[in-house]
């Protein structure tokens, strides 16, 4: 009994120490943390019947005013249906777009946090009304044009944007890095 006593006060001290911990990290994780985005018009998995413009509003102001904040969209013909470059106004990304068929659309954007770091995401939205527009294969944004040639690459090996594809290749470096690191340090016992 004495010993589980023991063993009971070393684990609830070990909560205690975690939980403190946790609450540090997060808080400093929280003050740290880069802009996120807080809304956008259309949302995500919104139906629109007509859209002229993109709008992204961001917990915070942007930085990268020339080119550093990036917003494309694609169409289900894996062709760019924005028609100009987006336009940044403190915390609010705006992008004129005329969209084609309708189908499965979708927002990719990337932004300078105002930490510096940068953020992105995609938000996919079904256009359900009459073509305005027969879109473009590259990006009108000169700036984006990196992000556009990318793209219409990608539709090629499985159809995946820019945006998604330097994430997946992002993340597979990672696991490469991750992969050597093991192989390294097991090799390292071995030796020793
Ligand atoms: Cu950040």
């Amino acid at each position: 009994m004495g010993s589980r006593n023991v063993l009971r006060r070393v684990l609830a001290g070990a909560v205690v120490v975690a939980a403190a911990m946790t609450a540090a990290l997060g808080g400093a994780t929280a003050a740290s943390a880069h802009d996120s985005l807080v809304s956008s018009s259309p949302s995500e998995g919104e139906s629109v019947a007509a859209l002229s413009e993109v709008r992204l509003d961001f917990s915070a102001n942007l930085l990268g005013a020339d080119g550093g904040n990036l917003v494309i969209v694609v169409g289900p013909d894996g062709r760019h249906y924005e028609s100009a470059c987006a336009e940044l106004a403190g915390s609010t990304l705006t992008l004129p777009v005329a969209l084609g068929e309708p189908g499965e659309y979708s927002v990719e954007w990337r932004a300078v946090s105002s930490d510096g770091h940068p953020v992105s995401g995609v938000i996919p939205f079904t256009s359900t009304g009459a073509s305005t527009s027969i879109g473009a294969e590259t990006s009108p944004c000169a700036s984006a044009a990196g992000v556009a040639e990318t793209s219409t690459e990608a539709q090629d090996t499985g159809g995946m944007s820019g945006l998604t594809l330097g994430l997946v290749l992002g993340g597979g470096v990672v696991v490469l890095v991750g992969v050597l690191i093991v192989v390294i340090l097991r090799t390292r016992t071995r030796e020793g």
